[in-house]
């Protein structure tokens, strides 16, 4: 069996170690396509049983707290718990000393979640029946949560969603942006500029903070591979105190467009209405009641207002010299931001 064992080195091995007594490690196998943690399949026998789990290296760049990471998962995980929610719950599992993390001797924090067999994630939308799901899914997870008292979950990363915060930390880095990259990504910076102003009319109306997931891409939804219904919403690390407009947004603008965000053929990027209006309703079909006016009326702004601030984080990393994302070749971040600009045109 060790011979397909991919990354089973003593490093990795010591680290699985923190989570379970197992008898055979039989495969180790990075997973999925986040943009932020390192994500591993792990196949084990444990006490004579084989089972598979999901190992995570957590980036503490990013993730400046890990531990608030883990007590707001851990508080949301319990508290649908105690829902009537319809999906399955992603709660982690402690270390064999009961901690939620395990930091190792060069300073990266490992988790363990549970890995949902025959299940799959899409990188993009392509029906409408298929955004109802999607919508419908991450509205129930609001729902469930809307119980939940939000000031007992504590920001994993400042200003996350903080619109003007965002333009405001753009245009101060435009003064030690690399100069190359100021002048490839000039008529991008140009159309940030121009559009500015959404950020400031979705601030002054001053929305209800509320439990929300703060990443409702597509990929972040398990669906079951059988019946193709959503399963689980994944990736709870930006569940913090934030406004609606995020998850619907987000919901918004990885799901309208016929091409993902790292498409480079802009021809390819096209708003499909009546895949927003299925996102809509589903949500909707959840979070409809729950809504305040305010909020219910600010949804059509959701998608311009979360797609100018993905733009301003692409084009904002690229010029400081890719520090943020992973990157698969130097000018990527150029093209996301650029795949943003030209959804966001075609918004209504
Ligand atoms: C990051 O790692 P991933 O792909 O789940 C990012 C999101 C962005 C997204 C863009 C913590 O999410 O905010 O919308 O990339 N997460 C963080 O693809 O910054
Ligand atoms: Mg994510």
């Amino acid at each position: 069996m060790r011979a397909f064992v991919q990354n089973g080195s003593p490093y990795m091995e010591s680290i699985i170690h923190q989570f379970f007594d197992y008898q055979q490690l039989v495969s180790l196998t990075p997973f999925g396509t986040g943009h932020i943690n390192d994500t591993y399949r792990l196949e084990i026998v444990e006490a004579g049983k084989p089972q598979i789990w999901l190992l995570q290296r957590l980036n503490h760049h990013v993730f400046q707290q890990p531990e608030t990471v883990m007590q707001n998962i851990h508080l949301v995980a319990e508290h649908l718990a105690t829902q009537p929610y319809p999906l399955q719950i992603l709660a982690p599992r402690p270390t064999r000393s009961g901690q939620w993390l395990y930091c190792d001797e060069s300073g990266s924090y490992w988790r363990v979640f549970p890995f949902f067999e025959n299940t799959e994630t899409y990188e993009r939308v392509e029906t409408p029946a298929q955004a109802f799901e999607a919508a419908s899914a991450f509205g129930a997870f609001a729902k469930a949560l809307n119980g939940l008292d939000v000031s007992h979950l504590r920001p994993t990363i400042p200003s996350f969603h903080d619109g003007e915060k965002r333009l405001a930390d753009f245009l101060a880095m435009l003064q030690n942006a690399i100069p190359e990259r100021l002048d490839e990504a000039r008529a991008e910076v140009d159309a940030i500029l121009h559009n500015q102003l959404i950020f400031k009319k979705i601030g002054d109306l001053k929305l209800p903070s509320r439990a929300i997931h703060h990443d409702t891409k597509i990929n972040n939804l398990l669906f079951d591979a059988s019946t193709h219904r959503a399963a689980c919403v994944i990736d709870l690390d930006t569940v913090m105190p934030g406004i609606v407009l995020s998850d619907f947004g987000d919901l918004v603008r990885t799901s309208v467009s016929l091409a993902d965000e790292d498409e480079a053929d802009l021809s390819k990027v096209e708003f499909r209405q009546p895949i927003y209006q299925a996102l809509l309703e589903g949500f909707l079909s959840e979070m409809g009641e729950l809504l305040t006016t305010v909020e219910r009326n600010a949804l059509p702004e959701a998608g311009p207002w979360l797609t100018l601030m993905q733009a301003v984080r692409f084009i904002g990393d690229y010029l400081a010299g890719d520090v943020y994302y992973k990157v698969k070749y130097p000018k990527h971040n150029l093209v996301r931001g650029r795949n943003q600009l030209a959804l966001f045109e075609q918004m209504p």
